[in-house]
């Protein structure tokens, strides 16, 4: 469909005219960079591939992948204490951990497959720990800090565990810390000058409640870390998915099973920069220019603001499976070009074609399509990818319709260049799939060091001001991402209501606000700007004093453009500063 200014509609066109209005926009830049190609973990690896070809022959390296706003923090924590962008703990480890901390996810909603496991664990015995603001229906025993400060529930196990290791020699294995890390010394001097009263204060906790938690890690011999947005989305996601490791390193939960950093992915499918053997080019980006979108924006931060930037741009182009209400956020020309989504039949020249992605726990699965099309003149993503590529590089030595005809060559060729894809073709068509390597789990460290670096971050202050509450932003059950099946949130006790912001009753009563009363939000960014939401129902839950949370991508209009972590560079969407009062 092809947007049609006169009547303000989309409008059929034909695959041929939809490519070469692409190419001809494409060709006509003055720089390459003013073109921004952005993909989501949905898609599977052949087409993400393809896309990681298209866009540098094009002459730019924007491509970012919606992941950089799950784990982008996790991913450099990761990086640079043990040399690795993943978690090294897969679904074996799960199966023999004796104790599973479960931070900052909402596995009853969000997790299915962790569901299933936490399940299974906590009826062979094995301790499970949830640290979460929000009890939820997953959580029967769950350690409740304020959402402000994880990194200060961590340094406060970690002074526990050391304390302890005064009498309990199984709190600390020196072997391991002296031959695999480095920064022990410094690390447990940090722990020292940290005194009980800022842990406290920073983590929402009483002490007695950290060191109950200290012990259960001190009581059994395999851990288990495992942590999704509720670390990531903050300022200080980073040094704390590294204070994760910190904790897990001083008794060698590494390198052997049960234990381990796991961090919950969105079933990873991209394979992602740090396995790209080839170099792609130097990342530039030009400011203020124009960007086209290949898919949903309502999912990024500061609403009218990405609105704006959209229709600025010349053209928007969104590679879809079905039909979103970003499509009507679009610019000045702008094409859908609907594409075969992953249950479809998906045949071509040399037959029915299948495609890769990577599950949570690194393995990569094949998978074919079964439904019949929803339409014949539905396109693959793939095909969809190379008659761009084709229209915008016409003398492009890329064999895109080769490609095409038979995804075996495409996986041929990222076996050739990704690196731990070696032999693809054969491999994951093994019955377990093909596993990604994880050097960290053979002790191999590609840090500056060589061995695991445990970070000393400076613990920093996150309190908020009197009267300033922390808001974070989240799904409901019946939502994924940016599509909303139903305004339920059954695990939370909500039915048929998503302009909603869950709030500690102290707080309500402080304000004068009722139970189910209706109140205004205003945010207040770092530059001062206010954004705000007005007539949301306050609905009283068990959070703490401080915290408040409602949905996402609603309440992204609060979120503003340059909030974003100077570590990860990821949007602050579990720490948004609010102001809320009666409506
Ligand atoms: N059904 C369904 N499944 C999904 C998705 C979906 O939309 N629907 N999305 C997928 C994607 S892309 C992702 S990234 C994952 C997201 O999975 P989650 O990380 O579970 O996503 P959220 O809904 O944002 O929930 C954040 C959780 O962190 C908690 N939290 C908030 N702030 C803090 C904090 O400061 N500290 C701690 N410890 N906890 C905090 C919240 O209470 C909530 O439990 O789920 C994936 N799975
Ligand atoms: N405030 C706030 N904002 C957030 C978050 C938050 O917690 N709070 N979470 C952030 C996170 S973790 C994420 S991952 C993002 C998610 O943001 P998005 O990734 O933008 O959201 P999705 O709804 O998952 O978008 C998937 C789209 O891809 C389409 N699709 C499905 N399969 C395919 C396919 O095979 N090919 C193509 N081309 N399209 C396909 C779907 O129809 C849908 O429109 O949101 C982020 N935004
Ligand atoms: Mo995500």
């Amino acid at each position: 469909m092809v947007y049609d200014p006169g009547t303000d509609h989309y409008v059929p066109i034909t695959w041929k005219d939809a490519f070469e209005l692409f190419g001809r926009v494409v060709r006509g830049l003055d720089d390459p960079n003013q073109a921004s190609y952005y993909t989501s973990g949905r898609l599977g690896n052949e087409a993400t591939f393809l896309y990681q070809l298209m866009a540098p022959e094009l002459g730019t390296n924007n491509l970012p992948d919606c992941s950089n706003m799950c784990h982008k923090a996790s991913g450099r924590a990761l990086q640079a204490s043990l040399g690795t962008g993943r978690g090294t703990a897969d679904l074996k480890d799960w199966e023999t951990a004796a104790a599973l901390f479960i931070m900052g996810v909402n596995a009853a909603s969000n997790a299915p497959r962790m569901l299933t496991a936490l399940a299974e664990a906590y009826r062979r015995g094995a301790r499970i720990v949830h640290i979460n603001p929000l009890v939820e229906a997953a959580a029967n025993r769950t350690i409740v800090p304020h959402g402000f400060l994880d990194m200060a529930l961590l340094r406060g196990m970690a002074k526990a565990v050391l304390e302890q290791s005064g009498t309990d020699p199984k709190a600390l294995d020196r072997e391991f810390v002296d031959r695999h890390t480095t920064g022990f010394v410094e690390y447990r001097a940090l722990c020292e000058n940290t005194s009980w009263a800022e842990l406290e204060r920073q983590s929402g906790l009483r002490r007695a409640d950290i060191v109950k938690a200290a012990r259960v890690y001190c009581d059994v011999d395999r851990r288990i870390f495992s942590w999704c947005l509720g670390v990531s989305q903050h300022e200080h996601g980073v040094d704390t998915a590294r204070e994760i490791v910190n904790l897990l390193l001083r008794r060698g939960n590494l390198g052997r099973e049960g234990a381990g950093p796991s961090p919950r992915t969105r079933a990873q499918q991209c394979p992602g920069e740090p396995h790209l053997r080839h170099r792609p080019p130097a990342h530039r980006r030009v400011p203020g220019a124009p960007r086209r979108r290949l898919r949903d924006r309502s999912a990024a931060p500061d609403t009218p603001y990405t609105y704006a930037a959209l229709r600025s741009c010349e053209l928007t182009v969104q590679v879809s499976t079905k039909l979103n209400r970003s499509h009507l956020v679009h610019g000045r020309q702008a094409l859908i070009l609907p594409c075969l989504g992953r249950t479809e039949k998906d045949r071509q020249r040399r037959g029915l074609q299948s495609t890769s992605a990577e599950d949570s726990m690194s393995m990569v699965h094949l998978s074919v399509g079964m439904k019949r099309p929803a339409s014949r003149h539905l396109l693959s993503e793939p095909a969809v990818i190379a008659g761009l590529a084709r229209a915008a590089l016409p003398g492009s030595a890329t064999p895109w319709e080769w490609y095409v005809e038979d995804y075996d060559r495409i996986r041929n060729t990222m076996a050739q260049v990704l690196v731990s894809f070696e032999d693809f073709n054969r491999r994951v068509r093994l019955p377990l799939g093909l596993r990604i390597k994880q050097p960290a789990r053979e002790l191999v460290f590609h840090t500056p060091t060589g061995s695991a670096e445990i970070s000393t971050a400076p613990l920093p202050d996150v309190v908020p001001a009197a009267g300033s509450l922390v808001l974070g932003t989240m799904r409901s059950h019946d939502q994924w991402n940016t599509t909303i099946y139903s305004d339920d949130d059954r695990y939370r006790g909500v039915k048929n209501l998503r302009t909603l912001v869950f709030m500690n009753e102290d707080d309500m009563r402080e304000r004068g606000i009722a139970e189910f009363g209706r109140v205004d939000i205003t945010a207040t960014a770092r530059d001062g700007s206010t954004r705000s939401l007005d007539g949301y129902l306050a609905i009283p839950y068990d959070i703490p004093r401080g915290c408040a949370a409602g949905y996402m991508p609603e309440m992204n209009v609060l979120s503003a453009i340059g909030d974003y972590s100077t570590q990860s560079d990821q949007p602050l969407m579990k720490h948004i500063n609010v102001a809320i009062t009666a409506a």
